[in-house]
């Protein structure tokens, strides 16, 4: 087991990385910039280094900062948690080189799922089922024309080196091609220096659920059920929960054993998300993700199983001691993020909480870096925390979630709580009747204008 982790990030995931490496009994390094002197994460960690100014390029993405703080204080592993480094291959291999251990996946798996193309062709040949499109990037608008017409309009044009919803466009007919493909071309190349495109058919109103799996890098692998993470807005995901309303347990475990075969086919070491689109009744692979994940709650509340604590274990070598049999689903959890954002117009507020009283209680969990009298700096995501709530069924959870929000006090900053409280409240989210653009569509009604 490791010795010392150096935590390569900060807020909530830096904090959530620590309590683990505290049980472990392993000690932790926090690193933080000028603007997170405050941070909860560096007064709770044994020791910390200041790793650079407030902008996150010169801080927690400066890879020579970080590996003079696992040099200075003897850190022998690095966890990133979520964003930064977390699926930098570059990163991983740096570190290795240096004698310090990444915990996160091999770098080839990494870099395999960062190129969207790689990564479907790949899911293909491991029986994962895929969005019908082209089998690999396109050349000219003259081949892409012919593929959207095998494929059937609507289409939609994504770059390879994308992900996140960034560099993407629906065409919905011939004649809007050729500008659609010379946009992405040009987003791509501006956004990512790499213009290769794919074509897939367009889903019109799918369900985005994500499994999560675990691997020991030996070829034993595990899955530990879906997350729907369909509430979205802009690509930012909003209200995450487990099992899937859509989903029952046989169609659970079928899409659950053809990732873990597939996951343990290519050996994949340490936690990771295999996102799907769900579409009357079918799963199409869109991406996978190589880090822990900002939703990881919703699992570790319906397995019991502690997803940072095995991330670690997996990352010092250790085998997969949990087998699928050995893994129970129960009940049901919904994570809310928590922003510091106006819930209407959606613009951020930072500045100081001046008062804070998180909810408590049976089946009620707040993973969150901030504090009474804590500033929010203004230079990083508006996540202020999550809220995450556990019920033995559906209907308790949201029982149960109405009555957490309505607890919740975050004062001198403005949040996203009211976007909360009125969705618990939603004849569609109570009935688990939505999609990806439910959100969006609900937010355009005006549903929450003062
Ligand atoms: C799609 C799609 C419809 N059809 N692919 C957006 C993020 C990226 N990971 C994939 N995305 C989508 N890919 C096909 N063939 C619709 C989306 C999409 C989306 C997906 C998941 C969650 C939210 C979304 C919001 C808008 C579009």
């Amino acid at each position: 087991m490791f010795d010392k982790i150096l935590i390569a990030n900060r807020g909530e995931i830096a904090l959530r990385v620590l309590r683990a490496c505290k049980e472990l009994g392993i000690a932790t390094v926090a690193v933080h910039s000028t603007a997170d002197e405050d941070a909860m994460h560096v007064r709770l960690a044994d020791e910390s280094v200041c790793i650079g100014p407030p902008p996150a390029k010169d801080s927690y993405l400066n890879i020579p900062a970080l590996l003079a703080a696992c040099e200075i204080t003897g850190a022998d592993a690095v966890h990133p948690g979520y964003g930064f480094l977390s699926e930098n291959a570059r990163f991983a291999e740096i570190l290795a080189e240096h004698n310090v251990h990444f915990i996160g996946p091999r770098p080839e798996h990494i870099r395999l799922m960062g190129d969207k193309i790689a990564a479907k062709r790949a899911a293909a040949r491991l029986g994962i089922p895929t969005v019908p499109g082209s089998a690999g990037g396109i050349g000219s608008d003259e081949e892409a024309r012919r593929l959207a017409g095998d494929i059937g309009f609507p289409v939609m044009v994504k770059a390879a080196a994308g992900g996140g919803g960034r560099g993407m466009k629906v065409i919905r007919t011939a004649a809007d091609l050729p500008s659609a493909l010379a946009a992405a071309r040009a987003e791509a190349k501006a956004g990512f220096g790499d213009d290769t495109l794919y074509l897939e058919k367009y889903l019109e109103r799918p369900r985005h659920i994500e499994i999560q799996v675990l691997g020991d890098g030996k070829g034993r692998a595990i899955h530990l059920g879906e997350r729907d993470c369909s509430l979205q807005r802009r690509h930012q995901k909003v209200w995450e929960e487990g099992p899937s309303p859509a989903l029952n347990a046989p169609a659970r475990d079928a899409i659950g054993d053809t990732v873990a075969r597939a996951m343990r086919e290519i050996k994949y070491l340490g936690v990771g998300t295999v996102e799907f689109l769900y579409d009357d009744g079918a799963f199409h692979f869109i991406e996978m993700n190589t880090r822990i994940q900002v939703e990881h709650p919703v699992t570790e509340m319906i397995t019991d199983i502690d997803l940072v604590l095995e991330q670690i274990r997996l990352a010092a070598d250790n085998d997969l001691q949990l087998a699928q049999d050995g893994v129970k689903f129960h009940g049901h959890a919904i994570e809310c993020r928590i922003n510091a954002e106006n819930a209407v117009s959606f613009r951020p507020s930072p500045g100081k909480i001046i008062h804070y009283h998180p909810p408590g209680g049976l089946g009620v969990r707040v993973d969150s870096a901030v504090y009474h009298g804590y500033a929010i700096p203004p230079f990083y995501d508006s996540l202020v925390g999550k809220l995450i709530v556990h019920g033995k069924t559906r209907g308790e959870c949201l029982m149960r979630l109405r009555r957490a929000l309505d607890e919740f006090v975050i004062d001198g900053v403005e949040t996203n709580l009211p976007l909360f409280r009125a969705l618990a409240q939603e004849k569609d989210i109570i009935d688990g009747d939505y999609h990806i653009h439910w959100l969006e569509e609900f937010l355009g009604r005006g549903a929450l204008q003062p």
